[in-house]
């Protein structure tokens, strides 16, 4: 019987070993809690506005001796934004091309983070203060196996910013259910918290700004600053109730951001945005989202600088969990091995299409065999793109690959086995 091409790859895929390293097992046992922040980029960490600090909480954690800092990590999302960040980062798969990944999968069969640490007696919670069914999350969720959704209806709030639940009463919030999973048995759980209030357009009532931004103030770039310092604010008095509550010590916290919130294509925004980085602000440093593990009582203190996606943070969670994931598949790379894998195609927003980093360089334009260009990313100089043409087709290759998985709901195949 004739095997297609795409199952001999996958079947090869299955193989793939993902060797031990030095941070394989250091958050063996804990609770896992991971939060998504909405639009959060990594070119606002250590970022001064006369002498304004845009996110202390985050800049203390990143020095926090416990901390791995990923700063050359990207967003992966398609059509689905948000809930495709969520897709990627749970399930290791890229997101589809078409639509947003919960419209047309929401019933597929997943193997991802909630499902794996269920095999290895963690209770999977999500929590989200937005309508349940937005983005499909209460159907999708099921599958990719949590057992509960805390969502807008579970919490109560009169004071709304922006999209809905303020930071600060979701996370507060959370917290009481966070309690009530941590007392459902002896075991470890997994909570996945998703932010909202530094949502676009990110208007922040004017009780809820810290400083006057100056001549940013009232552009999106200025309104930006102020709604990521409050959810960086409410991130770090999360974390110190956490401590509070002794549920700190015995939890790994990874945090990441789930896509842009300024474009580089907006040019007013764009010239605003390089007031900050005071260097220019092109794809790349808007695809740019910050990935933090924190184990609590480590000595890791570590910047890594493998150029990696949100496909990534399956394998490489895992492994510091000190768990293997048995059944399913996986597209993203360990980021804490070495690795000459050293690219990422984030997709989606981009007029143009989409990008493709490797190491110093980055290429974009979605005509990437007609008309396309590559870059130098340092020095703005332009490379020949012959150079990725190898690297390009591995990537159009693995992403059609992975869209195969979906279409064919090949992990419900792989876990019938
Ligand atoms: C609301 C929020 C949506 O559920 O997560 O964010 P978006 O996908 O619009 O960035």
């Amino acid at each position: 019987q004739d095997v297609s091409v795409e199952e001999q790859k996958l079947k090869e895929l299955l193989e793939k070993e993902y060797p031990t390293n030095e941070y394989t097992g250091i958050g063996e046992g804990k609770n896992l809690i991971v939060i998504q922040v909405e639009a959060l980029q990594n070119f606002v960490l250590f970022k001064e506005i006369d002498g304004f600090e845009i996110t202390p909480n985050l800049n203390k954690l990143v020095k926090d001796a416990g901390t791995l800092y990923y700063d050359n990590y990207f967003q992966l999302v398609g059509k689905g934004n948000t809930s495709d960040a969520e897709v990627a980062t749970l399930n290791s798969l890229y997101p589809s091309l078409t639509e947003p990944t919960n419209n047309l999968y929401h019933s597929n069969s997943y193997y991802g983070l909630p499902w794996i640490l269920r095999d290895n007696g963690y209770t999977s919670w999500a929590f989200h203060g937005y309508e349940r069914d937005f983005w499909n999350r209460d159907k999708a969720y099921k599958a990719e196996g949590f057992q509960r959704f805390i969502a807008q209806d579970d919490f109560v709030f009169d004071n709304y910013i922006g999209f809905g639940i303020p930071d600060r009463e979701f996370f507060k919030q959370s917290l009481e259910y966070i309690k009530e999973l941590d007392n459902i048995d002896e075991n470890p759980f997994f909570a996945f918290l998703i932010t909202l209030t530094s949502h676009t357009p990110f208007k922040m009532p004017p009780n809820e700004k810290y400083t006057d931004l100056g001549e940013l103030e009232g552009s999106l770039t200025g309104n930006y600053i102020h709604a990521i310092h409050y959810a960086d604010m409410e991130l770090g008095r999360f974390i110190e109730n956490l401590k509070e509550e002794g549920l700190y010590e015995n939890s790994v916290i990874a945090i990441y951001g789930d896509h842009f919130g300024i474009a580089a294509y907006d040019e007013e925004e764009k010239v605003n945005a390089e007031k900050i980085t005071k260097e220019r602000y092109d794809y790349d440093t808007m695809m740019n989202i910050p990935l933090l593990i924190h184990v609590p009582g480590e000595d890791l203190n570590n910047t890594i600088p493998t150029v990696g996606s949100q496909l990534d943070f399956l394998p490489t969670i895992l492994n510091i969990m000190g768990i293997k994931n048995e059944k399913g598949i996986m597209f993203g790379k360990d980021l804490n091995n070495k690795t000459d894998e050293s690219y990422v195609f984030p997709m989606g927003y981009i007029k143009e299409g989409s990008v493709i980093l490797k190491d110093e360089m980055f290429v974009r334009d979605k005509a990437l065999f007609e008309n396309s260009r590559a870059f130098n990313r340092k020095t703005r100089e332009e490379i020949d793109i012959e150079k990725f043409r190898e690297l390009s087709e591995r990537a159009l290759e693995e992403i059609n690959l992975s869209n195969y998985v979906l279409k064919s709901n090949y992990i419900d195949r792989l876990l019938d086995d």
